[in-house]
């Protein structure tokens, strides 16, 4: 039987704006916040600001993840992070201008590798040694230098990092997802606990850390999903989620047909995720859902599939960002927290 965390995590969207207006009260039930728009001015600390332009609205726009607990912050080294007894959510930004590549190692692969190194480092002395997950951003994804796409350059330094810090690259990993900005410093935060998330994967996609060589001499090194068992319930984190089957990219310029497929996907986690519940269920129509799309002017088109497939009673934020492979134009991440009981 899975050990189940004790309380409830869940994530909302909040407008920018309405974030830099809260009380302290508020900050002491939110463990971390990614806000997409551009330039942000800090507001707190241990709060990702990515380049992203929010489509559809007008100001920038906020994930807010909550959880029950009162939550205090911290500093170590360039991670900024905030915690309670069972999760910590923290924050590293790296300008690669800092870091000297030489021919063979791009500032980028540096400034990955050495992220990694200090999260796991810092989990491991905080003793949150279970991610359960990440969000990288980086400028120019798909641009290359040293041989490599930059994406690929990322992939090699996080598996160093991670393999420097004795983690695994291969199994038991945390959901993900990795975009492109159009500026701004290596980016990512991360959510981490006490408790092992189960990992998930989907019938239908190759495990990433599986990829062959073809996509990069370092694989990425995330699962499809992460689910977080709790006493009352589960919290499920679906991986950026693009039209990839086995490991092949369908529909090329297609960005319907692409969005339609990132939803098969999609379902086929849910399926999986719900054979694991002893109770309740996850459903496209209910989940919180991020969309990134590579170009503005398909907004329209990503948005009528979306609605189509989960309701327009949903949860959604649209950005503009590019996805990990250049022929990707849509990448589609969610997120719910369950709560339910188990019936005599
Ligand atoms: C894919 O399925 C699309 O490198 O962490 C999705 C989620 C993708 C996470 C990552 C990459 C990552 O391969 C790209």
């Amino acid at each position: 039987m899975i050990k189940p965390v004790a309380s409830h995590l869940q994530n909302e969207y909040l407008p920018y704006a309405e974030l830099q207006q809260q009380p302290a009260e508020w900050w002491a039930q939110v463990l971390g916040v990614v806000c997409f728009g551009e330039q942000l001015p800090v507001v707190n600390g241990a709060v990702l600001s990515v380049t992203l332009p929010p489509l559809l609205t007008a100001g920038a726009i906020c994930e807010v993840w909550q959880s029950a607990a009162p939550v205090t912050s911290g500093q170590e080294g360039n991670i900024q992070y905030r915690c309670n007894d069972e999760f910590v959510f923290g924050v590293v930004t790296l300008e690669e201008a800092d870091f000297s590549g030489d021919e063979s190692s791009s500032a980028l692969q540096l400034a990955a590798a050495l992220a990694y190194r200090q999260i796991v480092s810092l989990l491991d002395t905080l003793r949150f040694p279970h991610v359960v997950r990440f969000w990288n951003y980086m400028s120019d994804i798909n641009g290359h230098s040293h041989g490599l796409e930059r994406y690929r350059q990322f992939n090699v330094g996080r598996q160093a990092g991670l393999l420097a810090q004795g983690r695994s690259v291969t199994g038991g990993l945390p959901a993900a997802c990795a975009l492109g900005a159009s500026a701004g410093p290596l980016s990512i935060a991360f959510l981490a606990g006490k408790v092992a998330p189960i990992a998930i994967e989907n019938p239908r996609q190759l495990n990433a850390c599986a990829y062959p060589p073809v996509y990069g001499p370092r694989s990425p090194t995330f699962s499809r999903a992460a689910l977080l068992p709790w006493s009352g319930g589960a919290c499920l984190f679906i991986s950026g989620t693009a039209s990839i089957v086995g490991h092949e990219s369908l529909h090329l310029g297609n960005v319907v047909a692409q969005t339609q497929e990132a939803l098969e996907n999609i379902a086929a986690v849910l399926e999986v995720a719900n054979r694991q519940l002893a109770c309740g269920r996850f459903d496209l129509r209910d989940l919180h859902y991020t969309v990134y799309v590579k170009h503005a002017a398909d907004l329209d088109k990503v948005r009528a599939v979306l609605n189509a497939v989960a309701g327009t009673d949903i949860q959604v934020i649209y950005l503009q960002a590019d996805v990990c492979r250049q022929e990707l134009l849509v990448e589609i991440e969610a997120a719910r927290g369950l709560s339910c009981t188990v019936s005599a």
